[in-house]
């Protein structure tokens, strides 16, 4: 790959539970980022971080008629707007736009600014659904209701700014999925994306599920965005995220799907590296692989 990177730091902690993940991209900067991937041959370019209120600075006695169901949903909405832009602009200049979280609440921007108009698939690598809603979630946290809200699902139908209408969920592909709520496994059943549970990972090999995934994302779109979330790995491997669940993919496997990912050549369109919490983490770990497999879906070879 020749293409420029672009990174877009998103320290983001408001749809998430734990604080902590804010500090994931400063940890993985620090991690090695930039010197990764000038050895694996590309141009980085580093825009720094996109500016993202603290909760401490939310007026207490401002009306917030859908907390509860849904935290920080405005604070969501003006961090996500930033993320979009800062992508869009990565994209209209050619490059490749790296952004790293923060909380999976992210991928609403990065989605909406790796679109542009265009018809994108959505590779998901996580051990979640992301499909709850404001009506299902179980925990009011946005991280676990991303993807329902790129593909407008349920309420999210009335957050056009959440929304990004040009993905076709035929062209959703999620793969690793061990823990789903009740509620969540209803909608992602009666939705049009295609999910690969772990259980499909033992029965099949990763590669032959990340092959299909990628069929499913590249076939009739001009795009694939990857987003990645570290719990998507088992948490031996990644400790520093804030909700681990035993069973997940391993070293190998992990690298060998990115290999697969870096297959797409010139379809890539946008990556993201999220859930990278440094406070829960053990001696950086979690931020050193998820530079690896970046590494890795951008071209890295063993020899
Ligand atoms: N499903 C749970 C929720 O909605 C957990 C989501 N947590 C994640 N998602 N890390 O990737 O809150
Ligand atoms: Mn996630
Ligand atoms: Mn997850
Ligand atoms: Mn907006």
């Amino acid at each position: 790959m020749t293409r420029t990177v672009r990174i877009v730091g998103v320290p983001m902690d408001l749809g998430a539970d734990r604080r902590g993940v804010d500090m994931g991209p400063s940890a993985i900067r620090y991690a090695g980022l930039a010197d990764q991937l000038e050895a694996t041959g590309l141009t980085c370019i580093d825009d720094g971080d996109v500016a993202v209120p603290r909760p401490e600075e939310r007026d207490p006695d401002a009306a917030q008629p859908t907390d509860g169901q849904a935290k920080y949903l405005a604070e969501t909405e003006t961090v996500t707007d930033r993320v979009a832009d800062a992508v869009s602009d990565a994209v209209s200049d050619g490059q490749l736009p790296l952004v790293l979280g923060g909380d999976h609440s992210i991928a609403i921007g990065s989605v909406a600014g790796a679109a542009d108009a265009d018809d994108l698939g959505i590779l998901w690598f996580d051990a979640h659904g992301d499909f709850n809603t404001p009506q299902t979630t179980p925990s009011g946290n946005v991280h676990g209701m991303s993807l329902a809200a790129i593909l407008g699902i349920g309420p999210f139908e009335d957050e056009p700014w959440a929304v990004t209408p040009e993905i076709d969920p035929a062209n959703v592909a999620l793969v690793g999925l061990r823990d789903l709520d009740d509620e969540e496994k209803r909608l992602i059943r009666e939705s049009d994306v295609t999910a690969y549970t772990m259980s499909d990972v033992d029965d099949r090999g990763v590669t032959d599920v990340v092959d299909d995934a990628l069929s499913v994302a590249t076939e009739g779109t001009d795009g694939v965005h990857v987003s990645l979330d570290m719990d998507w790995l088992d948490p031996t491997e990644a400790p520093g995220v804030g909700t681990p669940v035993r069973g997940g993919v391993s070293y190998r496997e992990a690298h060998v799907a990115m290999e697969y990912v870096a297959d797409v050549g010139d379809q890539l369109r946008s990556f993201e590296l999220v859930e990278v919490n440094p406070i829960l983490d053990q001696h950086n770990q979690t931020a050193e692989l998820g530079c690896e497999l970046v590494a890795s879906a951008f071209g890295k070879r063993i020899l």
